[in-house]
C-alpha cells in the first residue's frame, strides 16, 4: 500500500494553545516568561545569532542530556544584550537580531537588524495535547527549505511533511519520509535573510513545511516540552557554523578514507578478495579501501571470523597493506542469541547486563542475519565501552574502520524470510539507559544508531592510538558527524536514485553532516554500462566514493562493464585522486568550521534566487561545480552558471557567469567548471592517498581575483593538533593584463618535502619552481 495512505487525517484532539505573558524575569541569560496556567516560557540567549527556546506547560522541564547538543548553555559566552517592555511586548535585542514576545496571546517573533521578519509564530503560537506539543510560525512564499538531514527527494524540501523517526528506509523513494537518520534541523533561506532551526528533541518529532497550509511552517513532537534553537544567519554558511558549533564537528578522518572504496555485499573469501585487490592493481585504478560485508562473520556472529572463508585473516590483511589496501568490516547492531555455543559477545553480554530488556524484565530479542537476536543498549556508557573494546577481535589483525549498518535499529518479529515478518522497534515503554541518563526507548530510539557508531569510533580510538579512525553509519542522529560519516543505505541501480543522490548528500552536509556518500552504481539491480559510467563520474564528487552492490546482483566492479566503461571509471577515480589536495582541505575545513564538502549552489550564491531549486548541479567547495548526467543517452545538457566567470575543465574555454549555457557530455565527459579566482591544487596520480610522497604539485588557476589556502598534515596521526600541519595560501589577482599569483610564506610547523610547483593560469601558461615553503610571487604576461 502506498505509504501516505497511513498519513490521512484521522480526527484528533483539540489542541490548548499558550494564553498570554502575565509576567517575566531575567536571569542572567535566560528570560522567563509566566505564560498563565501554570506555563513557563524561557528564552535563553546564547550568542548574538543563537536563541534557544524551551516552553513548557507545567512548568517542569525534564534536564536535556549532552545526546546531541556539544556546546552546553553554559559554555557559550555571554554577550550583551538588551531587555526592554512596552504595553504590547518585550523585546530582546542582540547585535545581530532583535527577538520580539507579543504579551497578549503570547507569540516570539524574530527581526533582522534591516528589520526583516523571520520566525513568527502564527496566531496558533505553541500548543498542546495529549503527548504532544506543537509550534506554528509563518512561512513567506519566497522562503526555501533545506537540510532536514537525509531526505529523498530533490533538493527544497517546502512543501512536504518530514518525520524525524529512524528507520530501516531500504527502497526509499522521491516519496519516502521517515529515512535511515534523523536530524531535525533545517534551515530556511531567502535573499538576505535566513535562519536556522533545531529542533531539539530526541522522542519522535515531525515539521510540516507548508504542507497542510502553504503559508505555515508546524513543528511538533511527542515530548512533553518545546525545544528549539533558532540559528540566525544572512548565509548558509553562518547558519551552519553556529549549528556545528552548537552540535559538534566532524575530527579529521584519514587521508586514506578519502579515496576510492570498494564494496559487495558480499566479497565472500580471502581468495576472492585478493582477486579482487589484485584486478585493481592490475588495471591501473586506484583504490584505498575494501568492506567487507556480513559474510566475513560465522554465521552472523558479531566480531568473529568464517574459518572456512577467511582461515587467516591477519596474513590477508597483512597482504592487502602491502598493497596499499585497507580493510572495513561490517558490524551489525544484534548478538546472535547463541547460549549453548560459548559465542563470548552473547556469552559476556548475558552475563554483564548489557543487552535491552522487555519491561517485564526479560531480555528482549528480535530477528536479524544471525537469526535470534538481542541488542545492547548502547545508551549505557559501560556498553558502549565493551562494544567498543570487542572490535579488539578485528583491529588485531589490522582492520583499519568499521563500518555499522542495520542500527536504527532494522529488526523482525520472526525470523528474516518470513513472509509474515514484519519490522519492529524496540519496546517504546521499555527502560533505555542508566543513571540519570534512564528513560524509555521512546526518548531514545533515534539516537541508537548515532550511540553505535559512537561506541565505535571511541573504541577504534582506543585500539588503535594515535591513529585516526574511520566509521562508517547508516543511522544517525544530530552529532552523528562527532563520530562516523554516513551513506544513504540502500539505492537502486537506476537513473533517478543517481539524481537522487547529490540532492540528498547536499541536505546532509546541509545538516552538520560533510562526510556522506551514495552507493556508487546502485545498491539493489543491475546497472547497465551507461549508468555505472555516469554513476561513477558522480561519485568522484561524493566526500565518500564508496561502489557497492547487493548480494545476488551482477558484479559492479569498474571493469565488469567493457572496456570504454572501464576507462571512463580510471579516468574519474583518478581525477579524485589527483585532487586529494583540494578535497582534503575541504574536509579541514568541515572540520574547523562545520562547512560541507559538497554544497548545492544556493550555499554560495543564497542572494540568487535562481539558485534556489537547482539540485542537479553542484559544488566541490567554492570553485569547482559539477553539472552531471542522469539520464540515458543524453549527451549535452543546459548549465547554469552563477555571477563571475567560469571555465570549463575539459577545454579551458571560458564563459560569462549568470547566464545558462548549453555544453557537450558525451559518455566520457561529466561537464566541470571552474570559478574565475580558483585555485585549485592537483597531484600525480597515485594508487592509494599514500602511495608515494607528493613531490610535484600543479596549481590550476583560473585568472580573476581569488585566493586558496592548502591545508596539509601527516594524515593519519593526532600530531597535527600539536601543531604538525601546515598552511599554504595562494592569491591570484589582475594586474592590467597581467595575472599575478602570489604565493605566501608556508606557516605551521610541519614541513612536507621538497617539491615541484607548477602554476598553470588558463590562457597565460605556466611557470614551475622548487617549493621550499617562501613566499613568492608569479607575473603571467
Ligand atoms: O538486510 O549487510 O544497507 O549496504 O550490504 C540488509 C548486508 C543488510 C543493508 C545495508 C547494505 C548491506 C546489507 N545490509
Amino acid at each position: 500500500m502506498p505509504e501516505f495512505i497511513g498519513q490521512l487525517p484521522i480526527s484528533e484532539p483539540a489542541w490548548n494553545a499558550i494564553s498570554s505573558v502575565q509576567s517575566f524575569q531575567s536571569y542572567d541569560r535566560e528570560i522567563h516568561f509566566d505564560c498563565g496556567n501554570n506555563s513557563l516560557l524561557i528564552l535563553t540567549i546564547l550568542a548574538n545569532n543563537l536563541i534557544r527556546v524551551r516552553f513548557s506547560p507545567t512548568q517542569e522541564f525534564t534536564p536535556r542530556r549532552s545526546w546531541a547538543v556539544n556546546s552546553p548553555d553554559t559554555e557559550w559566552n555571554a554577550i550583551n544584550f538588551d531587555i526592554q517592555e512596552t504595553d504590547a511586548q518585550i523585546i530582546i535585542e542582540t547585535e545581530k537580531i532583535k527577538v520580539c514576545v507579543q504579551k497578549n496571546p503570547c507569540q516570539i517573533k524574530c527581526f533582522d537588524k534591516a528589520g526583516n521578519p523571520f520566525a513568527h509564530d502564527t496566531g496558533w503560537g505553541i500548543a498542546s495535547r495529549k503527548d504532544e506539543i506543537a509550534n506554528w510560525k509563518e512561512i513567506t512564499p519566497q522562503e526555501k527549505f533545506y537540510g532536514f538531514g537525509e531526505r529523498s527527494g530533490l533538493l527544497n524540501q517546502r512543501g512536504k511533511v518530514l518525520t524525524n523517526w529512524t528507520t530501516d528506509s531500504l527502497d526509499y523513494t522521491m516519496l519516502t519520509d521517515e529515512m535511515y537518520q534523523a536530524i531535525p534541523f533545517f534551515m530556511s533561506l531567502r535573499p538576505n535573510v535566513g535562519y536556522g532551526l533545531f529542533f531539539n528533541t530526541t522522542f519522535w518529532s515531525q515539521f510540516d513545511v507548508g504542507a497542510d497550509d502553504i503559508n505555515t511552517l508546524q513543528l511538533k513532537t511527542k515530548d512533553s516540552q518545546l525545544d528549539y534553537y533558532i540559528i540566525y544567519g544572512s548565509e548558509p554558511a553562518i547558519i551552519l557554523e553556529t549549528y556545528t558549533q552548537l552540535t559538534g564537528r566532524m575530527p579529521l578522518p584519514p587521508r586514506w578514507a578519502l579515496g576510492y572504496h570498494q564494496c559487495r555485499w558480499s566479497y565472500n573469501s580471502e581468495a576472492e578478495v585478493r582477486e579482487l585487490v589484485g584486478q585493481f592493481r592490475k588495471r591501473r585504478i586506484p583504490c584505498d579501501v575494501v568492506h567487507l560485508d556480513i559474510d566475513y562473520m560465522q554465521g552472523f556472529r558479531v566480531f568473529t571470523w568464517n574459518k572456512q572463508r577467511f582461515p587467516s585473516p591477519k596474513m590477508l590483511i597483512e597482504d592487502l597493506s602491502q598493497q596499499g589496501i585497507k580493510v572495513v568490516n561490517i558490524i551489525d547492531p544484534g548478538v546472535k542469541f547463541d547460549p549453548e555455543a560459548s559465542y563470548q559477545v552473547c556469552d559476556e553480554g548475558l552475563e554483564k547486563d548489557y543487552f535491552i530488556r522487555r519491561e517485564n524484565g526479560k531480555v528482549f530479542h528480535g530477528y536479524v542475519w544471525p537469526d535470534r537476536a538481542i541488542f545492547p543498549d548502547f545508551m549505557r556508557p559501560e556498553v558502549r565501552e565493551w562494544w567498543g573494546n570487542l572490535q579488539q577481535n578485528l583491529t588485531n589483525v589490522g582492520v583499519a574502520g568499521i563500518w555499522n549498518d542495520m542500527n536504527e535499529p532494522a529488526l523482525n518479529n520472526q525470523p528474516f524470510g518470513d513472509l509474515e515478518g514484519v519490522k519492529i522497534t524496540f519496546p517504546m515503554d521499555g527502560s533505555s539507559g542508566s543513571g540519570e541518563d534512564k528513560t524509555t526507548w521512546k526518548e531514545t530510539h533515534n539516537l541508537y544508531g548515532m550511540n553505535m557508531a559512537r561506541a565505535s569510533y571511541e573504541g577504534l580510538q582506543k585500539l588503535r592510538p594515535g591513529q585516526r579512525s574511520f566509521v562508517l553509519t547508516r543511522s544517525g542522529f544530530v552529532g552523528v558527524q562527532r563520530y562516523s560519516a554516513v551513506w544513504t543505505g540502500d539505492n537502486h541501480s537506476k537513473w533517478e536514485y543517481l539524481e537522487m543522490s547529490l540532492p540528498m548528500l547536499c541536505n546532509l552536509g546541509l545538516s552538520g553532516v560533510a562526510f556522506v556518500g551514495a552507493d556508487i552504481g546502485g545498491f539493489a539491480g543491475n546497472a547497465t554500462p551507461e549508468l555505472f559510467a555516469r554513476w561513477i563520474q558522480v561519485g568522484m564528487l561524493y566526500p565518500l566514493m564508496r561502489g557497492h552492490s547487493m548480494i545476488g546482483t551482477k558484479r559492479h566492479e569498474p571493469w565488469e562493464f567493457g572496456q570504454e566503461v572501464e576507462d571512463i571509471c580510471r579516468q574519474y577515480i583518478e581525477l579524485r585522486y589527483q585532487l586529494l589536495p583540494y578535497f582534503y582541505t575541504l574536509f579541514w575545513q568541515a572540520a574547523i568550521s562545520g562547512e560541507p564538502i559538497l554544497r548545492p549552489l544556493v550555499y554560495h550564491y543564497p542572494n540568487d534566487e535562481k539558485t534556489y531549486e537547482i539540485y542537479d548541479q553542484v559544488l566541490i567547495g567554492d570553485s569547482i561545480m559539477a553539472a552531471p548526467i542522469y539520464r540515458p543517452g543524453v549527451e549535452n545538457r543546459m548549465v547554469y552558471l552563477p555571477e563571475g566567470n567560469w571555465y570549463n575543465w575539459w577545454n579551458r574555454k571560458s564563459y560569462q557567469g549568470s547566464q545558462h549555457i548549453l555544453v557537450d557530455a558525451p559518455l566520457e565527459k561529466m561537464p566541470l567548471f571552474i570559478k574565475v579566482g580558483a585555485i585549485i591544487p592537483l597531484i600525480p596520480v597515485m594508487q592509494y592517498a599514500e602511495e608515494l610522497p607528493i613531490n610535484e604539485m600543479r596549481l590550476l588557476v583560473a585568472p580573476g581575483k581569488g585566493e586558496f589556502t592548502l591545508y596539509e598534515d601527516d594524515g593519519n596521526t593526532f600530531a597535527y593538533r600539536d601543531g604538525a600541519s601546515c598552511n599554504t595560501e595562494y592569491k591570484v589577482d589582475l594586474e592590467e593584463n597581467k595575472v599575478v599569483v602570489e604565493i605566501e610564506k608556508r606557516t605551521g610547523k610541519l614541513a612536507p618535502n621538497q617539491r615541484k610547483v607548477i602554476v598553470e593560469v588558463i590562457g597565460k601558461g605556466e611557470q614551475e619552481f622548487m617549493d621550499d615553503g617562501e613566499a613568492r610571487r608569479l607575473v603571467f604576461e
